[in-house]
């Protein structure tokens, strides 16, 4: 990943502020080496995630080169060991046995030859045949360039990997005379084509086309660039951490990422610098021609699907051969600003991995948390049968509000009275920015109140609204943090998406992990996610609670509704 993105406008350190601007969303390019090494004096707790993975102190971003080995599912993830704003970036490296507990070791990778004297950014970890790992990397030469790499355990019988190479005869690739040496990072696990040659990806732009570099190797050591990339698209800008692998057309289970046949579809994810949001297409995989073409239901660019339609950026999906699932790692980023993070000693978490699989349609992915959280469950609430009539709510007591996993299923009487759907209502964040939980409805808007006050001077509500179109019904839904904190100066955005949910047994489903900072939820069993990070001044710890509302006209009934207080794991390290 790129300095730039770190860097947001920050007036007290701005002293030259160099803007591009493109599609009106802007990125700005600053560093703040005063603040790099500023090491933590102390750590501020209130907003600390507890179920989250995080580390003792500072700053964290992209995961990296997760993998399932002999029984260890490691975690790397961008780390500076020397300060809680972006710089002297290492790759941090912890273990688990259950992606729940974890152990940090040493840093596996950090700067020390010139082929990654100015850097180790973002890369991804294949297991070779003979079970060898191997880590592919970005690092920044000498002249600035970015550059891949490769890295391998320097002892295979150390159980947890600690220590590793970096062979001599890096760096495997550096950018050619057609590719910008400034653009062209964060390679993919490689997979094996049936000719026997390894394919990777490296991530990056042509003018303002965003491109997945694609190149092949016998031997995982000497790399040829293919003549054209797995696929571009226009306008996109930058593709940063692209990720592309297999998905089966039925059933949940995960498949390797060389897995070919006949139904098998891909995925292609690509995070996008200028909007700092991801999106991925489910597609084919021409393999005769090595191209990618995306579903003509599957929209390619700005528009198009996203994981997760809150803060979720540089995510990694990996293949978890022991429980043969594949699941997904993404960085959530703070919304508070650089000061508050100095102050605070960290920045950065990892939003719980999710289990991703193709949903029936063949259109979209859905995610899941995967089940290993379910074992931080401590006590329970339950609420069934509850009639939520225009403007109740209900309070769910009895467990740590702030510290939660909620899973509600809601029932609708009617949709007959649901709204218009407007044509022109394409940006969901903009129609839950106009329609937040203030402004009344019919159907909806109905949810959960997360992390609210108890006179709801402060709330996150995660919401549904329903509307009418001509064939079908639209569903929005919000993850809305503009009444999360008194506090001013943060950014707190009405995130949204569309739930493309069939609604004919008047049911809608949401699942909301409540940690402190931070509220990840899950529309209809995994179709629409939304991240946001929240710092409430009131709803901290015993002065946070939950409720379900409804602010429609129409009844909602809250059908089953179960709450539980999370535990921290025994172990994080
Ligand atoms: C490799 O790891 C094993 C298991 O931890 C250890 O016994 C051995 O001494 C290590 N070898 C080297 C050369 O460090
Ligand atoms: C190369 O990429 C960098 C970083 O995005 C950009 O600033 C620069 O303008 C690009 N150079 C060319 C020749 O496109
Ligand atoms: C989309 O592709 C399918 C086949 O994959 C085809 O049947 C359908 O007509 C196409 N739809 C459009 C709108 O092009
Ligand atoms: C529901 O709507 C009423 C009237 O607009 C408003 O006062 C109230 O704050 C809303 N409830 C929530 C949870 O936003
Ligand atoms: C996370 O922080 C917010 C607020 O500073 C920015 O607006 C986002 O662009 C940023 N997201 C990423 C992925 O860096």
């Amino acid at each position: 990943m790129e300095i730039s993105k770190y860097l947001s406008v920050f007036a007290i350190f701005v002293t030259c502020l160099c803007a591009i601007s493109n599609n009106g969303v802007h990125a700005s390019h600053k560093v703040f080496p005063e603040l790099q090494s500023l090491s933590a004096v102390k750590v501020r707790h209130v907003h600390r995630t507890c179920y989250h993975f995080q580390p003792p102190k500072h700053w964290i971003n992209d995961p990296n080169g997760p993998m399932y080995y002999n029984g260890i599912y490691h975690f790397f993830y961008q780390y500076n060991p020397k300060g809680a704003v972006w710089g002297n970036i290492v790759w941090a490296h912890s273990v688990s046995k259950d992606l729940i507990n974890w152990v940090a070791m040493e840093p596996a990778i950090y700067p020390s030859k010139p082929f990654d004297i100015n850097g180790c950014w973002s890369g991804s970890a294949t297991i070779l045949p003979g079970n060898k790992p191997v880590i592919l990397y970005t690092g920044i030469d000498p002249q600035q360039r970015q550059v891949q790499n490769y890295a391998v355990p320097s002892n295979l019988s150390d159980p947890y990997l600690r220590k590793w190479t970096k062979p001599d005869n890096n760096p495997l690739v550096v950018p050619d005379h057609g590719i910008n040496a400034s653009a062209f990072r964060d390679p993919t696990t490689a997979w094996l084509g049936s000719d026997g040659h390894w394919r990777i990806l490296v991530g990056g732009k042509r003018k303002r086309r965003g491109m997945a570099f694609l190149y092949r190797s016998r031997d995982f050591v000497n790399w040829v660039k293919a003549k054209h990339p797995l696929h571009s698209s226009p306008n996109t800008g930058m593709w940063e951490c692209p990720d592309f692998y297999p998905v089966s057309v039925t059933g949940k289970s995960g498949l390797d990422t060389s897995v070919m046949g006949q139904n098998v579809k891909h995925v292609l994810k690509v995070s996008l610098d200028v909007t700092r949001y991801e999106y991925y297409t489910v597609g084919r995989y021409v393999r005769n021609e090595d191209r990618y073409v995306p579903d003509n239901t599957s929209a390619d660019g700005w528009s198009g699907l996203r994981y997760d339609y809150g803060n979720f950026y540089a995510s990694k999906t990996f293949f978890d051969a022991a429980k043969n699932r594949r699941i997904l790692w993404g960085w959530a980023n703070e919304s508070d600003t650089r000061l508050d993070d100095v102050e605070k000693g960290w920045a950065g978490i990892q939003a719980i991995p999710r289990m991703v699989w193709l949903d029936d349609s063949g259109k979209q992915l859905l995610q899941w948390p995967i089940k290993e959280l379910e074992t931080l469950r401590g006590k329970n609430v339950r609420l069934r049968n509850k009639v939520l009539k225009s403007g109740e709510n209900v309070e769910v007591k009895g467990i740590t509000a702030a510290q939660a996993d909620v899973d509600v299923t809601f029932s609708l009487q009617s949709l007959d009275k649901a709204e218009k759907f407007d044509p022109t209502w394409t940006d969901a964040q903009e129609v839950c920015s106009k329609m937040g939980t203030q402004v009344k409805g019919r159907v909806g808007p109905f949810g959960l109140l997360t992390l609210a006050s108890k006179k709801l001077e402060e709330y996150t509500p995660v919401f549904f609204r329903i509307f009418k179109a001509p064939n079908k019904h639209v569903v929005l839904m919000c993850s809305d943090a503009r009444s999360s904190s008194l506090e001013g100066g943060l950014y707190k955005p009405p995130f949204a998406g569309f739930v493309d949910v069939d609604l004919s047994d008047k049911k809608l489903s949401l699942r909301s992990l409540i940690d402190h900072s931070v509220v990840e939820s899950f529309g209809a069993g995994g179709k629409t996610c939304i991240t946001s990070r929240v710092y409430p001044t009131l709803a901290v710890y015993e002065g946070a609670h939950l409720l379900a509302f409804n602010n429609g006209t129409e009844t909602v009934t809250v059908e089953n509704l179960n709450a539980w207080s999370m535990k921290k794991p025994v172990e994080m390290n």
